[in-house]
Formats: structure tokens, C-alpha cells, sequence
């Protein structure tokens, strides 16, 4: 199997955490995003998005990162990450579907605004993104806060691939100023994340 991934953007990370969390062996092809990468032509023959991550298994291509992990999860059945109970399995995609929809788009643009650009020489943040990506986080955030509270993970007491995905964008935080201080349920969920040896392998930035 292979992983074709940036390892610094959350969305490469977090597939690379879960393989490693699970056990799986894959081989690593880098997508240098900062030089292009993304827009070789082999690379966007196994993605014509021309985005990252991308799961190569023999001859079947996988792209979006919440795919990715699902098909990760269902080789370790085991795991109990991406439960086959119908009420669980639909609790855990909800979530990767609000992932997908608010969360990781809105802190994306902390993200991009504030560290990405900076870093390739794209000018400085633009304050209405990020002024839209406040008010999003204000609207967003309390629901995942409110759901974490008694819980220890997003569907109960079980890590699922739901954790993986919405805890991946957190691992900058703190450069991209993410607010999280007035979500402790947040902040006491991430930090368990992160304490996963797996996570502490993948997430490059979260010291
Ligand atoms: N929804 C996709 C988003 C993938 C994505 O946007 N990847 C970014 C890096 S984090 C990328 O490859 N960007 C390159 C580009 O758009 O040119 C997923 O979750 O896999």
C-alpha cells in the first residue's frame, strides 16, 4: 500500500497516524507541495483534483483524506475505529461529514492564512477570510465542546476515525491561532490525541 502525502498538512498527517496507529505498513510517497507536486502528471493521474492524500492499494486509487481513513479502519475491523453497527458506523460518518462541510474548511483558513502563506511568500493574511473563519469557529465549535462533554472521544468511549479527522487541523493551533481557550472539552479531548504515540509520530507541529 502506499500513502502519497504532504507530511506536514493535517490531511496528510492524520492518514499517516492512523495507518501507524493500526499497524499498517505503508510506503510513504511525498507530495511536495510547496514545489509542485501535486500537478506532475502521475500524481494527478492517480487524482485528477490534484490534492493530496492519496491511498494507492494494488490497483484501487482512493483520494479525500475521510475516505482514506475509513478504508484504513475497515482493514483492522478489529480496531473498533470504524465500527460496522449501523447506529455507530452512522454516528462516526456524521461526524465525518460535518469534518468535511464546517470544520476542516474553517480551520484550514487559519491555517493557510496564517502560516502557509508566510511560509511560500504568498503576502500577508486576509483579514475577512479570517474574520469569517472567527465567526464559523464561534458557530462550530460549541457544537463539537457540547458533544465532547461526559464523552471521552466524539461518539463515546471509543477512538474512532472521527477523532483522527477532526482532531487533525489542531495540530497547529497555536501558530494558526486557532481560538480554542474558551473550549476546555476541546482542548482536554485534543490533548489525548495527541498523546497517542502514533499522533506524537505524525503531527509535526503540535509541541
Ligand atoms: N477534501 C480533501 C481536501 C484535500 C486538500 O485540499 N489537500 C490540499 C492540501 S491540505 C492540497 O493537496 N492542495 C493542493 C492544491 O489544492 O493545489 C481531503 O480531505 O482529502
Amino acid at each position: 500500500m502506499k500513502l502519497h502525502v504532504f507530511p506536514p498538512s493535517p490531511r496528510g498527517a492524520k492518514v499517516l497516524a492512523l495507518a501507524s496507529h493500526l499497524g499498517i505498513d505503508a510506503e510513504v510517497v511525498m507530495v511536495d507541495l510547496f514545489n509542485g507536486g501535486n500537478q506532475a502528471p502521475a500524481f494527478k493521474a492517480l487524482n485528477p483534483n490534484a490534492k493530496m492524500p492519496v491511498l494507492e492499494d494494488g490497483d484501487f486509487v482512493l483520494w479525500e483524506s475521510n475516505a482514506i481513513l475509513q478504508y484504513l479502519a475497515a482493514k483492522k475491523p478489529e480496531s473498533g475505529m470504524w465500527p460496522t453497527d449501523p447506529r455507530r458506523q452512522a454516528d462516526v460518518s456524521r461526524w465525518q461529514f460535518w469534518d468535511a462541510a464546517h470544520w476542516d474548511p474553517l480551520c484550514a483558513t487559519f491555517i493557510f492564512e496564517r502560516i502557509v502563506k508566510q511560509m511560500t511568500g504568498q503576502g500577508a493574511p486576509d483579514a475577512a477570510l479570517l474574520a469569517k473563519a472567527e465567526t464559523d469557529f464561534q458557530r462550530f465549535a460549541p457544537v463539537l465542546n457540547g458533544t465532547l462533554k461526559g464523552r471521552r472521544w466524539i461518539t463515546g468511549d471509543t477512538l474512532t476515525v472521527a477523532d483522527f479527522g477532526l482532531g487533525s487541523p489542531l495540530m497547529y493551533a497555536q501558530p494558526a491561532g486557532i481560538p480554542l481557550a474558551e473550549y476546555p472539552e476541546i482542548a482536554r479531548w485534543y490533548a489525548a490525541l495527541a498523546e497517542l504515540p502514533a499522533w506524537k509520530k505524525a503531527a509535526p507541529m503540535q509541541e
